[in-house]
C-alpha cells in the first residue's frame, strides 16, 4: 500500500478477480495511449509542456499566469489539459462562446473535437501507471470503529461491474441515471460508473424527501435508480429505500416508470441482514447491489465521449420556480475540477484529502469524488456527522487517517466552535497542511478559530467562493501564494474574470461594491438547465446581457480582493442603503458570546426595510439587554449606524437545510410576522426549530 496511509490495514473486501497490472495494461491502456498520440490532429512527435503542474509560489507568478489565462484562454486551458488522457485531441480552435443574449443563443464550448472519459482519467490512468494498490477512498462510518477502504484497483473493479449491470439494463450514452444514496464509497463509485459508459448521473441528496426525488427523476427521465437500504446519521436511521419506493410510486402515478433499482445493502452483516431487516423489495424491479454485481465482469470498455458530452445534472434551487437541473459536460469540467483541487489545496498524489460535503451537492461532486481522484489522492468518505458521538469526531478522524487537507463549511465550524475548545484538546491535527471553507461567507471569528485552533496557526485557510453552476472554485486564495484576509475569498482563479456591476449594469472599477458577474466562461461553466435552455438564458444571462449573473453581491477592496456580501436576493435596503446580511451577521458574530447570527429584512414603515437579527448565543450565556446593546454597537462600529439591527431575537437555533445552509426564506417570514406563509420546511435538518423561533419571538 502507498506509504501515505501507513496506519491502515490491507483493505478488506471481496477477493480481486483482476488484481494484476498486466491485465489492465493489456485490456485498457496500451491501445488507447497509442491512438491518443497518433490521432491527434496536427500533432507533432513532441507533446507540449503541460501547464500548472507545479503549485503557485508567489503573487508574481500568479499574476503572470493569470494574465496569460485571460489573454489566450484557449491555449492556456489547452496546455493545462495536456495532463489528462484524451483519446482524441481537441481542435486548434476548440473554444467558443456567446454570453450575450442579444446576439443569439448562449453557448459555451471547450475542447471541441476532443474525446475523453473522466472515469478513465480518475481510475484507469492511475492503475495503469502502477498505483492500483494505493488507497482511493477511506470510509468512516457513523459509529467510530466502523470503517473501510478501497484501493484504486478495487474501485475500478466495482465501477466496471456496475457499468456492466447498467448496460444490461439498456443504459447507454446520454441516458440519465438517478442516484439516491448515503455517504458510502458506492456513491462516488456510482457516479464514476455512469461516466464510464457515457450515462449522465443525477445525484439526489439523501436528505431529500420522496417528493423531491420523484420530481428530479421525472425531470431527467431516469429509468434506473441506484440506491441503498438506508443509513445512519448520528442516532437517526434514514430509510432511503422506503423513501425511494414512495418516489417511484409518485413517478408511476404521473406516468413515468422507473424500470430497475439497484439497492446497496449498507449493513455490516451483509445482504441477508438487510433483507431480514425488512427493507421493502419489489421482485423483478429491484436487485441487491452486492450479489448482483458479483455476477458481472470487472472489466468494462470505456465509452469515449466528445468533450461536450453531458456528464451530470445537479438540481439546485433558485429564488423562484422549481429546482433547475444544472448541466455540466465532460472535458471542461474534468480539467477545471482537477486543476482547482490541486492548486486550492496543494494536493499531491497519495495525499489523504477530506471534504466533508455530501456527494448530493456540487462540493461533493467536484472535491470529494472527481477532483481528488483525478489527482490520485485518497478521498475520505464520512457517513456520520461532526458532532457524533462527540464534537471531537472530526478532529479524531483527521488524526486517525492523517488527513492533510480538510475542506468544510463555516456553519459546521461555528457549530463546533460553539461546543467549546476543549473538544480539540485530545487530538493533535499535526497532519493538516491546508484548510478550506465553502458554501457561505466565513465570519472572521470562525476563520480565526479554524486557523488558530484547528490548524494550530500552521495552515492556510482557503475560503473558496463558487457555485453549483460554476462547477469548480472561482475566487479563492491559493495557499501560501498571497496573504489571506479573514472573510475574503481574495482573487479569481485562472481564466475567471469577475466584473462588478452597479444595478444599472454599469461596470465599476477599482474599489467598489455591486453585483458579481463573469465576463467570460471558464471550462466548467454550466452549459444549460436540463430541458430548459431558455430558463438558463433568462436566469443567468438575461439580467445583464453579456455577463453571467452569479446572484451574489461582492465588494472589491484596494488590493483587488473580493469580499462576497451574500446573495443579492438577501440584500436589505434600509433607507436607501444596501446592506449585505453577511456583513451584519459577521459584525454580530464577532461578539464573544455569539455562536451564530442570521439577519433578514422585513417591511418597515419608515425605512423601507428594517433589519431583524436572529442571534444564537454560545452555550451557557444568559441573554440580557446589555448583550443586545453590545452586539448593536458592534454593528454600528463595524458598518455604520444605518446597519444596526432593529430587532435582536435570542434564537434557540437557526433553520438549516441538511447541507447546512440557513433557510433565509423562513427567517424573512418569521421576521415579517408571516408565519402562515412559511412554505415547505421539510428539507430542514430540524423542522421543529421553526416553531421554537415563532414562540421565542419578541
Ligand atoms: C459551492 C456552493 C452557491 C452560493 C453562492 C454564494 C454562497 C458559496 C461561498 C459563498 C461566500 C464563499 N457561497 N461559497 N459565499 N463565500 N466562500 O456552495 O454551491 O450550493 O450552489 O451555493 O453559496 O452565495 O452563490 P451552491
Amino acid at each position: 500500500l502507498a506509504p501515505s496511509v501507513p496506519k491502515l490495514a490491507q483493505p478488506a473486501g471481496t477477493p480481486l478477480v483482476h488484481s494484476s497490472l498486466p491485465c489492465y495494461r493489456k485490456s485498457r491502456s496500451c491501445s488507447h495511449l497509442a491512438s491518443a498520440s497518433s490521432t491527434a490532429p496536427g500533432s507533432t512527435t513532441m507533446k507540449p509542456q503541460p501547464l500548472l503542474t507545479n503549485f503557485i509560489q508567489s503573487k508574481e507568478e500568479y499574476d503572470a499566469l493569470y494574465a496569460r489565462s485571460i489573454a489566450d484562454p484557449a491555449s492556456f486551458w489547452g496546455d493545462v489539459a495536456e495532463q489528462f488522457h484524451w483519446e482524441k485531441k481537441w481542435d486548434p480552435d476548440h473554444h467558443s462562446f456567446n454570453f450575450d443574449v442579444t446576439k443569439g443563443p448562449i453557448n459555451v464550448e471547450w475542447f471541441k473535437g476532443g474525446f475523453t472519459n473522466i472515469c478513465y482519467n480518475a481510475l484507469d490512468r492511475h492503475v495503469m501507471t502502477g498505483h492500483g494498490n494505493q488507497h482511493c477512498m477511506l470510509f468512516e462510518g457513523n459509529e467510530p470503529g466502523s470503517d473501510g477502504a478501497m484501493t484504486y484497483t478495487q474501485v475500478l473493479d466495482e465501477v466496471c461491474r456496475l457499468a456492466n449491470w447498467m448496460k444490461a439494463q439498456g443504459i447507454g450514452k446520454g441516458d440519465c441515471v438517478a442516484i439516491y444514496m448515503p455517504m458510502v464509497m458506492q456513491l462516488p463509485i456510482a457516479m464514476l460508473a455512469c461516466a464510464r459508459i457515457g450515462a449522465v448521473h443525477s445525484v439526489v441528496f439523501g436528505g431529500f424527501s420522496a417528493d423531491a426525488l420523484a420530481g428530479r427523476m421525472e425531470d431527467c427521465k431516469a429509468r434506473v435508480l441506484l440506491t441503498c437500504n438506508g443509513g445512519m446519521r448520528a442516532t437517526k436511521k434514514i430509510e432511503l429505500k422506503q423513501i425511494a419506493d414512495q418516489a417511484i410510486e409518485m413517478c408511476a402515478s404521473r406516468g413515468h416508470t422507473v424500470d430497475s433499482v439497484l439497492v446497496f445493502a449498507n449493513h455490516k452483516d451483509g445482504v441477508a441482514g438487510a433483507e431480514a431487516a425488512g427493507t421493502p423489495f419489489t421482485q423483478g424491479r429491484d436487485a441487491w447491489w452486492q450479489p448482483t454485481l458479483a455476477e458481472f465482469p470487472a472489466l468494462c470498455d470505456v465509452a469515449w465521449v466528445p468533450a461536450e458530452h453531458p456528464l451530470f445534472l445537479l438540481y439546485t434551487s433558485g429564488s423562484t420556480g422549481k429546482p433547475k437541473g444544472v448541466l455540466h459536460t465532460t472535458g471542461g469540467y474534468m480539467v477545471y475540477a482537477a486543476t482547482t483541487t490541486k492548486h486550492a489545496f496543494q494536493l499531491q498524489p497519495g495525499d489523504v484529502f477530506w471534504c466533508t460535503a455530501d456527494c448530493g451537492w456540487i462540493t461533493g461532486h467536484s472535491y470529494l469524488a472527481y477532483g481528488p481522484l483525478l489527482n490520485r489522492a485518497v478521498s475520505v468518505v464520512f457517513e456520520g456527522v461532526p458532532t457524533h458521538p462527540t464534537p471531537a469526531r472530526s478532529w479524531e478522524i483527521i488524526d486517525k487517517y492523517q488527513v492533510k487537507q480538510f475542506y468544510t463549511a463555516p456553519t459546521a465550524l461555528r457549530s463546533l466552535m460553539r461546543s467549546g475548545d476543549e473538544w480539540l484538546s485530545s487530538t493533535s491535527r499535526q497532519s493538516l497542511q491546508v484548510l478550506g471553507t465553502v458554501g457561505e461567507p466565513i465570519n472572521p471569528e470562525a476563520w480565526h478559530w479554524f486557523h488558530d485552533l484547528v490548524g494550530n496557526g500552521r495552515c492556510p485557510v482557503v475560503d473558496t467562493w463558487w457555485q453549483t453552476e460554476t462547477g469548480g472554485h472561482m475566487i479563492l486564495p491559493l495557499p501560501r501564494a498571497w496573504p489571506a484576509k479573514p472573510g475574503s475569498a481574495t482573487l479569481p482563479f485562472f481564466g475567471v474574470e469577475p466584473v462588478i456591476l452597479d444595478d444599472k449594469g454599469v461596470e465599476l472599477q477599482g474599489e467598489c461594491e455591486g453585483l458579481l458577474m463573469m465576463r467570460r466562461p471558464w471550462p466548467s461553466t454550466l452549459r444549460s438547465v436540463y430541458g430548459d435552455h431558455k430558463r438558463y438564458e433568462e436566469n443567468y444571462f438575461g439580467p445583464y446581457p453579456g455577463y453571467y449573473f452569479t446572484g451574489d453581491g461582492a465588494r472589491r477592496d484596494k488590493d483587488g480582493y473580493y469580499w462576497i456580501t451574500g446573495r443579492v436576493d438577501d440584500v436589505i435596503n434600509v433607507s436607501g442603503h444596501r446592506i449585505g446580511t453577511a456583513e451584519v451577521e459577521s459584525a454580530i458574530a464577532a461578539h464573544h458570546d455569539c455562536a451564530e447570527a442570521a439577519v433578514a429584512g422585513y417591511e418597515h414603515p419608515v425605512k423601507g426595510q428594517g433589519i431583524y437579527a436572529f442571534v444564537v448565543l454560545k452555550e451557557g450565556v444568559v441573554p440580557n439587554d446589555q448583550l443586545k446593546k453590545e452586539m448593536w454597537t458592534n454593528v454600528r462600529t463595524t458598518i455604520g449606524a444605518f446597519a444596526a439591527p432593529d430587532v435582536i431575537h435570542w434564537a434557540p437555533g437557526l433553520p438549516k437545510t441538511r447541507s447546512g445552509k440557513i433557510m433565509r426564506r423562513v427567517l424573512r417570514k418569521i421576521a415579517g410576522g408571516q408565519e402562515n406563509e412559511l412554505g415547505d420546511t421539510s428539507t430542514l435538518a430540524d423542522p421543529s426549530i421553526v416553531r421554537q423561533l415563532i414562540e421565542t419571538r419578541n
